[in-house]
């Protein structure tokens, strides 16, 4: 089948990269690319996850000649260790973004820099959590969740609330293993001290807790982050936007927000609206002021105001090369050091704003929800400022921009089908109508990709590739982090894109009116996933870990993936990986990953690790046909 016309290809994609190396050249900028290369090859005891740093007798690197280390830990203990902690980094890190959200929600003022946008998810949550709404002024409610939402992270006793929500089945299966994740805090530092010198070396028990660590991401802190920024910014509605470098504009002041948490960049989309900051861009002779997101923070943005995404995480260079960045803002998380001595090559001002990513070469402006509005508008005020030093004869902005409808938050996926099928049941909705589709086999099941870039794949292709070969067999493809935006940048999030599909897919998206590629939001939203994961299962009547459904990060490379990973296989899906997770080196942790015995055991899903992209997309697929086989449909 021929490529549908509109889409911009991974060639075209690097075309444009291209031309903006050249830039780096004129300027003696130094870029990942490069980097990648003094970087080749890796160290091999690294990539197997084989070598052990925990204390300072070592580093201990197993061999046939040495398969022990110095304490007497086997391969299986140190590559176990090291994925637990590395697990560990994730979850802490998630959980983190999480913690910030409920600090704002704290913060949270009428009238003020931070308010509730959707009292009625509040309300909902508090419900959920038996806490009283009757009477209560909505801030004193907010503040109460706040407080209780912080105590998820270290509370003495109990379990994270937000698995409550879960299937039933799920449910039991995590009690019955002893998975279900307790206070977040409690999982990360567990992981800590489990992987301390001279205490766990059993690779189940190791794994076993990266799992457990895992689930207190997926429905602890990211989940967190992800319902308190709805209820603070908005929950995401179905919206229209542009995706690629050429959403940069030339005739304008251009500030790219990149990072992830939406406390900042939802002020500095405020302030760049600001009538006193466009004048003072009309007066340094631009023509206003041009938004757009990199990374996670470039899904927030979008999912709630329509702010084009400039690129993903490969792309954050590029945007700095462009030479028309007036300011690269930046938040937590994803941010390349680089962006440092890579702004000073150019008149782009680097811009941190956070105690937990402070980096060499930038301007750092600390940014704190009490302070947000003032800082905001010195931030935009400064980028403003910058036009003027931009030098005309860099400045290159590859025409690339394709059209993207995103938004698809849970409420909304069950609000648009609601509207086609009318099958409204209650103020939440139901999936009834998508399990209906999928049963009948028009959809033949779903595809959720995640993930970031990663140089060890040539960037993007294997997202817009696996993305491309589920369209056409009709499986629908739910989309967060950089994944989303690799589907933005390619043109797989026009309606359009149906042209596309298989038939069956395409006449679904007639039908409903929505792209291929649905659009869920940035990394901590892969919690929306397990929300629509274990909602269907519900609405279907069957389990999670039956529905012919999967999980795919085909181009990661955080902590955060491996955590998410693990949360993953955790909640039942089956998952596919295009990069190794250094834990080749053991024959024992590969089969608790991947195996039969491990998390298929405790969960009912496993990892599949293929570097082979047309397999991983092959095995996708007969893993979906499987579950329907098995369904009997
Ligand atoms: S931003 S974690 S590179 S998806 Fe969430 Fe992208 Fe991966 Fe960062």
């Amino acid at each position: 089948m021929k490529d549908w016309d509109r889409l911009i290809t991974v060639e075209q994609m690097e075309e444009a990269t291209a031309s903006l190396l050249e830039n780096a050249e004129k300027v003696g900028a130094d870029t990942w690319q490069q980097r990648s290369k003094n970087q080749s090859p890796h160290c091999g005891f690294g990539e197997a996850g084989t070598c052990c740093r925990i204390c300072s007798m070592g580093p201990c690197r197993i061999t046939p000649k040495a398969p022990r280390g110095i304490c007497g830990c086997d391969v299986h203990g140190i590559v176990g260790r090291n994925y637990l902690r590395f697990t560990a980094g994730g979850t802490a890190t998630h959980s983190d973004h999480g913690r910030e959200i409920m600090h704002t929600l704290h913060q949270t003022r009428e009238g003020g820099n931070y308010q509730v946008k959707d009292p009625e998810k509040l309300i909902r949550i508090a419900k959920e959590w038996g806490v009283e709404t009757e009477g209560k002024d909505i801030y004193d409610l907010a503040h109460e969740m706040a407080e209780i939402g912080l105590m998820e992270y270290g509370k003495p006793f109990g379990h994270q609330k937000f698995t409550d929500r879960a299937h039933p089945h799920t449910q039991e299966l995590w009690d019955k293993a002893d998975l279900r994740p307790r206070a977040i805090d409690r999982e990360v530092v567990q992981s800590l001290h489990m992987t301390h010198m001279g205490c766990s070396s059993e690779a189940e028990a190791l794994i076993h807790q990266s799992i457990r660590s895992g689930l207190a991401d997926g429905w602890g802190g990211s989940m967190m982050g992800t319902e308190f920024s709805d209820v603070m910014f908005g929950t995401p509605k179905v919206m229209d936007t542009e995706a690629n470098i050429g959403v940069m504009d030339k005739d304008m002041v251009n500030i790219i927000v990149h990072g992830h948490d939406p406390s900042l960049s939802e002020m500095i989309v405020h302030y760049a609206q600001d009538p006193e900051m466009i004048a003072l861009a009309k007066s340094v002779g631009a023509k206003g002021i041009n938004i757009a997101g990199v990374c996670c923070t470039a899904n927030e943005v979008a999912m709630r105001h329509g702010i084009p995404m400039a690129g993903n995480f490969l792309n954050q260079e590029n945007v700095v090369l462009t030479g028309a960045c007036e300011a690269i803002v930046v938040d937590i998380q994803c941010i390349f050091p680089a962006l440092g001595p890579l702004s000073k090559c150019f008149h782009t001002k680097f811009i941190t704003t956070s105690d937990i990513a402070r980096i060499p070469d930038s301007e750092f402006y600390r940014f704190s929800a009490e302070t947000a509005g003032e800082n905001a508008k010195a931030i935009v005020k400064m980028a403003v400022e910058n036009f003027v030093n931009r030098k005309p004869e860099l400045v290159n902005i590859p025409n690339q921009k394709t059209k993207a409808r995103v938004g698809y938050a849970v409420e909304t996926i069950k609000k648009t089908l609601d509207g086609v099928c009318n099958t409204h049941v209650d103020e939440m909705g139901t999936l009834k109508p998508l399990a209906d589709v999928v049963k009948a086999g028009v959809l033949r099941g779903a595809v959720a990709m995640v993930g970031c870039n990663n140089p060890k794949v040539r960037p993007d292709t294997a997202h817009i590739e696996l993305m491309k070969k589920m369209l056409k067999n009709d499986i629908i493809v739910v989309v967060t982090g950089c994944s989303a935006q690799a589907a933005a940048k390619a043109g797989l999030m026009d309606p359009d894109a149906k042209e596309f599909c298989g038939e069956g897919l395409k006449r679904v998206c007639e039908l409903v009116g929505i792209p291929p590629v649905l659009h869920m939001g940035s990394c901590v939203d892969i919690s929306r996933m397990m929300i629509l994961a274990s909602d269907l299962a519900k609405d279907w009547g069957c389990n999670i870990s039956q529905l012919p459904l999967c999980g795919c990060a085909p181009e990661w490379m955080s902590e955060k993936a491996v955590s998410i990973g693990n949360y993953v296989v955790g909640t039942g899906i089956n998952t596919y990986l295009g990069v190794d997770p250094y834990s080749k080196g053991s024959s024992e942790v590969t089969e608790l990953l991947q195996g039969e015995t491990g998390v298929k055991q405790w969960c009912e899903a496993n990892y599949t690790v293929e570097l082979d992209i047309e397999k991983l997309g092959d095995l996708m697929i007969e893993d979906i046909e499987a579950k329907r086989a098995a369904l009997g449909i």
